[in-house]
C-alpha cells in the first residue's frame, strides 16, 4: 500500500474538515491533489502535528479534525500520544503513514522497520481506546470511514512503502499556509456561529 494512493481516496472526505499534515512526503502529496485552505503543512516541527490536530480539536468541538503523521514524527513525540489519550477529543483522527522510514530526510529507516517498534500498541498502552493497524488499501478505507463517521478519538496506524513523491516544491510558504488556515477557522466559525 501507498501512503498517496491513501490520502487520493481520502482527498474528497477531507473537504470539510481541519487538515493537519507533517511537512516533506505527505505534505507534497496532498497538496498536489489540489491545496484547499482548510489544509495546513506543518514545516519543520516535527512530531507536532498531533499537537497542533488536538489544541484544534478541543478548541474548535464542531469541527472534525485529520492529522496526516509518520512514524518518524510520532517517534520524536511519543508523548503526546498519551496527551491525547487523556484529553480524548472526538472530533480527532490521527492517521500515522507507517512507511518505516524517515523518507523526506533521505529514507533512513526508523524504529519502526521490521517491526522493531509497534506504534499501534505504543497508542493502545498511552491509552486510546480507538486504534485500528491496517496494512490493506481496502482495510485503510474501511477504518478510515469509520473513524470519520465514529465520534470518538481514533487512532489508524497505516503500513506503507517507504515511496513518496518524485518532486518537492508548494508555491505556499508556511507563514501564508498558517494565516490563511487561521483566517478560514475564523470565516467558518462566523458562518456556522448562532444567530
Ligand atoms: C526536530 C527535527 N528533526 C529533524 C527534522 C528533519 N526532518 C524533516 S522530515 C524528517 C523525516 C520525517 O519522517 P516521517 O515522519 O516518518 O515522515 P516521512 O518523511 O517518512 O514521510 C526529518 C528527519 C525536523 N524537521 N525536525
Amino acid at each position: 500500500m501507498q501512503r498517496a494512493q491513501c490520502i487520493e481516496a481520502l482527498y474528497p472526505e477531507l473537504h470539510d474538515k481541519l487538515v493537519v499534515t507533517i511537512m516533506g512526503a505527505c505534505a507534497q502529496e496532498l497538496y498536489d491533489l489540489g491545496h484547499r485552505e482548510n489544509f495546513f503543512y506543518l514545516e519543520h516541527a516535527m512530531g507536532l502535528a498531533s499537537s497542533i490536530g488536538l489544541g484544534l480539536a478541543l478548541t474548535l468541538p464542531q469541527e472534525k479534525v485529520v492529522v496526516l503523521d509518520g512514524d518518524g514524527s510520532v517517534l520524536m513525540n511519543l508523548g503526546a500520544l498519551a496527551t491525547l489519550a487523556r484529553y480524548r477529543p472526538a472530533n480527532l483522527v490521527h492517521i500515522i503513514f507507517d512507511n518505516g522510514s524517515l523518507l523526506s530526510t533521505g529514507g533512513f529507516a526508523s524504529h519502526t522497520t521490521e517491526g522493531i517498534t509497534d506504534l499501534a500498541a505504543i497508542a493502545r498502552g498511552a491509552g486510546i481506546q480507538q486504534v485500528t493497524a491496517v496494512s490493506t488499501f481496502y482495510d485503510f478505507i474501511e477504518a478510515a470511514a469509520d473513524a470519520f463517521e465514529r465520534n470518538d478519538l481514533s487512532v489508524i496506524v497505516a503500513k506503507v512503502e517507504a515511496i513518496g513523491p518524485d518532486h518537492y516544491g508548494m508555491d505556499l510558504k508556511l507563514p501564508e499556509n498558517a494565516f490563511r488556515f487561521e483566517r478560514y477557522i475564523r470565516e467558518r466559525r462566523a458562518q456556522t456561529a448562532p444567530a
